[in-house]
């Protein structure tokens, strides 16, 4: 029976924004993230549009792994990592975007950060844009709308990967670019600002731009994994998708047909792009039917042939479904809503937790394309309580990975060729989505608190050791 491969990737993900700190330091310019406050259970995270009017504990600090990075790379290696998910902050690279040269400070320090790895072995695996891009594109391009963001972001790409070459062999182009098809991504992904946007979950959306918007990600994605592969033939170029399997709440045949057409959009479009080179034949009809017309240029889709990736890695959290009942609550969720499945239950943000569904996951998108894949988020974000002693028990937390690691196992028996796996946030860091702290994910804490207040100290928690026995076995003792 199959296993997990030898040179199985275990490690963990984490994202510039969400941790690095350091803001506006050695020349940094802001990104999108930084006009973006924290945020709380009760108060949602917001958009602003100058940083004197908000308030950004955590996220301009975040935990400061710009100062800590010796500290929390050791403790990677301490449990075994063999690989390292993080991302460029592109204003650190090109503070506006639009620069011809790089800033040399930013560039040196991210060769710090993968020195550091290489000491323990560890492999980078980098995410280019991972929900940020410089502030200044947004305001004088509205983000991705602009058509120039693909040369500045091409730009970048040159500079990253003539900089890092030797070391540095894994690059996502942007992360969850699917996000781009919901509302959500507006300015989340696609820098967009449109005329009353403050409020960061609820903003105001016009879909001709977002899909404008992704059709240029497409098409810098294409240019990049194409750049790659002819002057940097070591590279290895992957896709990054937001995977959020929806089922049909019924097998009333309306129900299982609008369920397709959700997976379509919102799963499938982006991935077939950034696989197959294409669009996919369904998108035609979901543009007219939606009043969406997206400009292109003439080559642009023989470019998006030429740039077809070489893994596919996406981020898991949770399953959802729908109905054509539309008297069914509506429950919200991470990038899209969808109604309770009755059968999972939730963590404590609402998100339902569903380890079978990542089985069925791997197989489907396997079967699709048959080319490497990698789990690269996964996890469970809940609110740690340190006891009197010191430790921090979160056996809920090992619980949840427990059961998802083994799902990819029978995933891997399936048939499927699963190339690793990076839990999300394996050290505490800012949440994307509500801006707060109090939503942790790590296998280390981090004390930071949401009003701004705690000292950074690290400390592990159960379930660090037990991550370290689970790489150890190479997913054998669970
Ligand atoms: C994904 C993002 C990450 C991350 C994660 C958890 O969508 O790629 O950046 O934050 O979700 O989400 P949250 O932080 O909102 O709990």
């Amino acid at each position: 029976m199959r296993q997990f491969r030898k040179d199985f990737l275990w490690g963990g993900a984490t994202a510039a924004n969400q941790f690095e700190g350091a803001w506006n330091v050695d020349g940094k310019g802001a990104s999108t993230s930084d006009m973006c406050t924290g945020g709380s259970h009760t108060v949602p995270k917001r958009i602003t549009r100058s940083i004197e009017e908000g308030t950004f504990y955590p996220s301009h600090e975040a935990i400061d792994f710009y100062h800590h990075y010796k500290e929390d790379i050791a403790l990677f290696a301490e449990m075994g990592f063999k690989v390292f998910r993080l991302s460029i902050a592109w204003t650190r690279i090109f503070p506006t975007g639009m620069e011809t040269e790089p800033n040399e400070e930013g560039l040196a320090f991210y060769d710090r950060v993968f020195d550091e790895c290489k000491k323990y072995g560890i492999e980078p695996l980098v995410t280019i844009s991972h929900y940020e891009m410089p502030f200044a594109l947004t305001e004088k391009y509205n983000g991705w709308v602009g058509r120039e963001c693909i040369d500045h972001y091409v730009r970048y790409c040159e500079a990253i990967f003539k900089r890092y070459q030797g070391k540095v062999k894994y690059w996502l182009t942007f992360n969850e670019i699917n996000a781009g098809a919901m509302p959500l991504g507006n300015f989340l992904s696609l820098g967009i600002l449109n005329e009353g946007t403050t409020d960061f979950v609820h903003q105001v959306d016009i879909p001709e731009l977002r899909f404008q918007g992704l059709h240029h990600q497409f098409v810098a994605s294409a240019k990049a994994v194409k750049l790659a592969h002819e002057k940097y033939p070591e590279y290895k170029m992957g896709c990054m998708i937001a995977y959020m399997t929806t089922y049909p709440l019924t097998c009333n045949p309306d129900d299982v047909m609008k369920a397709q057409q959700a997976n379509q959009i919102s799963n499938w479009l982006c991935s077939d792009v950034h696989v197959r080179g294409a669009y996919p034949s369904f998108a035609e009809r979901y543009f007219e039917d939606n009043n969406i017309r997206i400009k292109m240029e003439d080559r642009d889709l023989e470019i998006l042939k030429e740039g077809c990736v070489d893994f596919y890695t996406f981020s898991y959290y949770m399953t959802t479904c729908v109905t054509a009942n539309e008297d069914a609550d509506n429950i919200g969720g991470n990038l899209i809503g969808g109604v309770k499945n009755p059968y999972l239950k939730a963590s404590d943000w609402g998100w339902q937790i569903d380890p079978k569904g990542l089985r069925y996951t791997l197989n489907e998108i396997y079967g699709r394309y048959e080319i490497p894949l990698m789990v690269v988020e996964n996890g469970l974000g809940a609110s740690d309580e340190i006891s009197e002693d010191g430790s921090i028990n979160d056996d809920y937390r090992i619980n949840y990975l427990r059961e998802h690691i083994e799902e990819m196992k029978e995933a891997v028996k399936d048939g499927v060729d699963l190339m690793g796996y990076t839990p999300w946030g394996c050290i505490d860091l800012v949440s994307a989505s509500t801006g707060e702290m109090k939503k942790r994910y790590g296998f280390i804490y981090v004390d930071k608190y949401d009003d701004g207040t705690g000292d950074l100290s690290r400390r592990k928690k159960k379930s660090f050791d037990w991550y370290k026995k689970v790489i150890a076995s190479n997913g054998e003792e669970l």
